[in-house]
């Protein structure tokens, strides 16, 4: 089904997409530093906007889109609080979320975010119903398996932006650590994008030399690039995940098999018995997954994964839906 409905989308010859549309949800600050960067990197030139607030969404679009002259092929940006200009979209970013109350539990605030979810996702499928949806709004694992749920999509057309953002900033600290660029620096952390997620010492590298070679001992009990020091010290984290979205979208427009550590359905992999979503490398297209990549991890990081699907599984299952 999935391959049928997305060859109406995607060009026989090339295997990209034919149209480039792009909707956001939530013009807020990672919606905006999404906007921002898959407009200034070229990935789209189409982009409709979605916000409860009308005037702040609509006054974003016409910032955004005075830049066209210095953006090649223009740029056209629409923005409503309602959901007729995200029609025919080819990816739709979710990204608007509730804000945590003093005192609010964890589930709470899931549940609320649920209850905001039940208004945009069959609102984004009824005007694209050719779409992908990539879900940003945390606790993405889990929302991204609401969304599914919500959708009425097959699995491999709804994906969260899962651990990318993570797994950038391992990199970002390898090199900085190692003096080697970040490009020359892989690796992954897998599982939930939160506190169980799992780095996976065992295969990261640095120009092909594996960290474990050159230090057993590697590990990562105190990395000081986490999250929490940026949202402490600016109170949100902006700009590496709108970089990190647009990349992904970039891959979810264009035949590129490119790998992200995304968060999919999870179900049967790494032992994992969970109706779950978590982040593992994928390879994703035109056509939603098309391939998740199985790692070869050690049993501790195996049992890592497990405990975050645990994780995961135990704050959903309780979820009104
Ligand atoms: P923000 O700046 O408060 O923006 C949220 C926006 O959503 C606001 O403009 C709201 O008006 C809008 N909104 C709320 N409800 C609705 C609704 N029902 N319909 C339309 N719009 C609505 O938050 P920020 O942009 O900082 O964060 C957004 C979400 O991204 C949060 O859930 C964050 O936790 C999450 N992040 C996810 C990351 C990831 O790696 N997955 C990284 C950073 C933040």
């Amino acid at each position: 089904l999935a391959e049928q409905i997305a060859s109406f989308h995607v060009n026989p010859q090339t295997g990209n997409i034919i149209t480039d549309k792009v909707t956001i949800v939530g013009a807020g600050q990672v919606g905006m530093a999404c906007a921002f960067a898959i407009m200034a990197q070229g990935v789209s030139h189409h982009l409709a906007l979605v916000d409860m607030q009308e005037d702040k969404v609509k006054g974003e679009a016409l910032d955004l889109e005075h830049s066209s002259a210095f953006v090649r092929g223009g740029l056209k940006v629409e923005a409503s609080s309602t959901y007729e200009v995200t029609h025919s979209s080819s990816v739709c970013v979710v990204t608007a979320g509730a804000r945590q109350r003093e005192g609010e539990s964890r589930l709470n605030l899931l549940q609320r975010n649920v209850e905001i979810f039940k208004g945009i996702i069959p609102e984004l499928v009824k005007h694209s119903p050719d779409c992908l949806l990539l879900i940003v709004s945390n606790p993405v694992d889990i929302l991204t398996w609401v969304a599914w749920k919500l959708s009425g999509l097959p699995k491999e057309r709804v994906i969260g932006s899962g651990t990318n953002l993570d797994s950038s900033r391992l990199r970002t600290f390898m090199s900085q650590r190692l003096g080697v660029a970040a490009t020359n620096c892989h690796g992954y952390i897998i599982g939930e994008h939160g506190d169980s997620s799992v780095p996976v010492w065992s295969s990261m590298t640095a120009c092909g030399v594996r960290l474990r070679d050159l230090n057993p001992k590697a590990g990562m009990k105190d990395d000081p690039e986490n999250a929490y020091d940026v949202i402490k010290a600016k109170g949100y984290t902006s700009w590496a995940i709108g970089m990190s979205v647009a990349q992904v979208v970039r891959t979810l427009l264009r035949n590129e098999s490119n790998t992200h550590v995304l968060s999919v359905h999870a179900k049967g992999l790494h032992d994992i018995d969970e109706d779950m979503y978590l982040a593992l490398p994928t390879i994703a297209g035109p056509v939603g997954v098309q391939k998740i990549i199985a790692l070869q991890l050690t049993k501790d990081e195996e049992a890592q994964l497990q405990k975050s699907a645990q994780t995961l599984w135990e704050t959903a299952k309780d979820l009104k839906l």
